[in-house]
């Protein structure tokens, strides 16, 4: 394969990262990722503390030029999270700024400082020996049990960045733009190492605002805008009384919108007040990106589009039939094969094991197939799992992390619809004094500080019991009726 990042190869002085005031040109992060990758070398895999900021760049290229395998680490992870996170990855150091005060978990590992004005020896341009070697690790929840760690290799992260180059006419000239999280697929994988692999630039705007949409990608210069469908929902909801944000996104070469659905009236929103559709594509930790409305075709809100170039797809019925059928019907699950695939969930082959289906990945998407190709997803396989505000959140991890609080009896999770996170995490919880029920922001607060902030409920619900059927499994569709039968609803 060719090397990951070739522009560092002979670098120059174009800008390659903008986070705020503080910039990059390649020549300095050819330097800085050069000097750090010295100094990392041999240290089996590192963790990086992943602040939207340019160190956490600078982290990921080092370790990937240095062949070093990368857990990027949620700086708000819960402490239960990130010791599940530490224990099963076990990284030989941690990589963060000088001043990022550390979780002590963390704070135990060897700790390397990251300058992003260090000064070594340029970079190699990142070719590794093996193409299959892991690049990174990244934890993406399932329905029950602690976050899994998504293998992901050198050939699985060019192969996919390569398949977008064709798909959107990604160039060297894009200047894209975006607020997402460093330390998911989306953020990381496409939103930095895209650019930085077609030799472009980022301008990352810290955290997200429309404000700052509208002046990165006019003044700003940006030519491509990436984000999960909350953003383009609030950038919807502001359009109207603001002609610059407008004029921003008018002018963009593409905007694309992945991780979640982007409702058809977002998509209609944009479309009417700019002149410009949104491009969906669609993808998963475990697959990178499978699918993406090719840029420059009719607009076609509500699909996710074709596949990739060197993406196989299928629809298969529950009984593993495959659908045959193109007709905008159909339904069957996603599965995919491709050089985009994982390598493997580490230490646990029971569960790569259970992922495929003869060589296939079976998403846990439920789509149809138009008769042109085109992929429309329609729902998902497991309904405990959630996508909110574009993170997948399973319901078993907050339902465990809910009763581990003293004053819960009993506790379900469920995803609602929600017009801004597009799905909600509502808490049904039967206290364990029903005099005295913790209070909701308690309860938020709690699962915050084990698991994550975004995968805290937004909604507590309390009842006097939950429903059960006469097994005593509970019926999670009956839970709304037993609200409202409860007089609490
Ligand atoms: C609130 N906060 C708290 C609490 N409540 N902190 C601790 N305890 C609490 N109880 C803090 C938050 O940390 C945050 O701080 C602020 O309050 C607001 O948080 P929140 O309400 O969660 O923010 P939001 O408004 O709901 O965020 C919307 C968002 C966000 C910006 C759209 O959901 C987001 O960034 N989503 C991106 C998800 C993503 O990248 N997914 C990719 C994975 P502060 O304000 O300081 O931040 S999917 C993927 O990778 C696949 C491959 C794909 O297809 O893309
Ligand atoms: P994650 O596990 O966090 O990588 O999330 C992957 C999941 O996000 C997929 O399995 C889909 O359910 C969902 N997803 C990603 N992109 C889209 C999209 N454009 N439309 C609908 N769902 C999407």
């Amino acid at each position: 394969m060719t090397a990951l990042f070739p522009a560092l190869k002979d670098p120059t002085d174009r800008l390659a990262l903008s986070f705020g005031a503080e910039t990059l040109t390649y020549e300095e992060l050819g330097r800085a990722a050069g000097a750090l990758a010295v100094r990392i070398e041999g240290a089996g895999r590192v963790a990086v503390w992943a602040t939207p900021t340019s160190r956490t760049a600078v982290a990921v290229v080092a370790a990937l030029l240095a062949g070093v395998p990368v857990i990027p680490v949620n700086p708000r992870t819960g402490e239960r999270e990130l010791a599940h996170i530490l224990g099963d990855s076990a990284p030989g150091a941690v990589l963060a700024g000088a001043d990022d005060v550390l979780p002590a978990a963390l704070a135990a590992l060897p700790r390397v400082d990251v300058d992003v004005h260090g000064q070594g020896p340029a970079a190699e341009a990142g070719a590794p020996d093996d193409p299959e070697s892991p690049a990174l690790i990244v934890y993406t929840s399932g329905t029950t049990g602690p976050p899994k760690g998504v293998v992901l290799s050198h050939r699985a992260v060019a192969a996919s960045l390569d398949a977008l180059e064709e798909a959107w006419a990604w160039t060297a000239d894009d200047v894209l733009v975006h607020a997402l999280p460093l330390f998911h697929v989306h953020g990381l994988i496409l939103g930095i190492l895209g650019p930085l692999r077609r030799g472009g630039s980022v301008r990352h705007l810290g955290s997200f605002s429309v404000e700052g949409v509208a002046r990165e990608l006019g003044a700003g210069g940006g030519t491509m805008l990436f984000g999960v469908p909350t953003m383009y929902h609030r950038i919807a909801d502001a359009l109207d009384g603001d002609p610059a944000l407008v004029r921003a996104l008018s002018e963009a070469r593409l905007l694309v919108s992945g991780s979640a659905a982007l409702p058809v009236h977002d998509h209609e929103r944009i479309a009417a007040a700019t002149g410009r559709t949104v491009v969906e594509r669609y993808g998963m930790t475990e697959t990178l990106m499978n699918t993406s409305v090719p840029v420059g075709s009719p607009p076609r809100p509500g699909s996710v589009g074709l596949p990739l170039r060197g993406v196989e797809l299928r629809l298969v019925e529950e009984d593993g039939t495959e659908l045959a059928a193109y007709d905008g019907e159909s339904v069957g699950e996603i599965q995919v094969k491709g050089p985009n695939l994982f390598s493997a969930y580490l230490n646990r082959p029971d569960a790569t094991a259970a992922a495929f289906d003869g060589g296939w990945f079976r998403t846990g998407d439920m789509a149809v197939r138009e008769p042109d190709g085109y992929v429309r997803i329609v729902g998902r396989k497991a309904t405990d799992l959630i996508k909110s505000g574009g993170y997948k959140i399973g319901a078993g991890e907050i339902e465990n992390a809910l009763l581990d609080h003293p004053a819960v009896a009993e506790a379900a999770v469920t995803g609602e619809p929600d017009p801004d996170l597009g799905e909600r995490i509502v808490a049904w919880v039967v206290a364990a004094d029903t005099e005295k029920p913790p209070t909701a922001e308690e309860l938020a607060d709690h699962v915050a500080g084990l698991l994550a902030p975004h995968k805290r409920p937004r909604t507590v619900h309390f009842l006097g019991a939950l429903p059960r059927n006469d097994m005593g499994k509970l019926l999670k569709k009956a839970l709304p009726a037993a609200l409202a039968e409860s007089g609490r609803g």
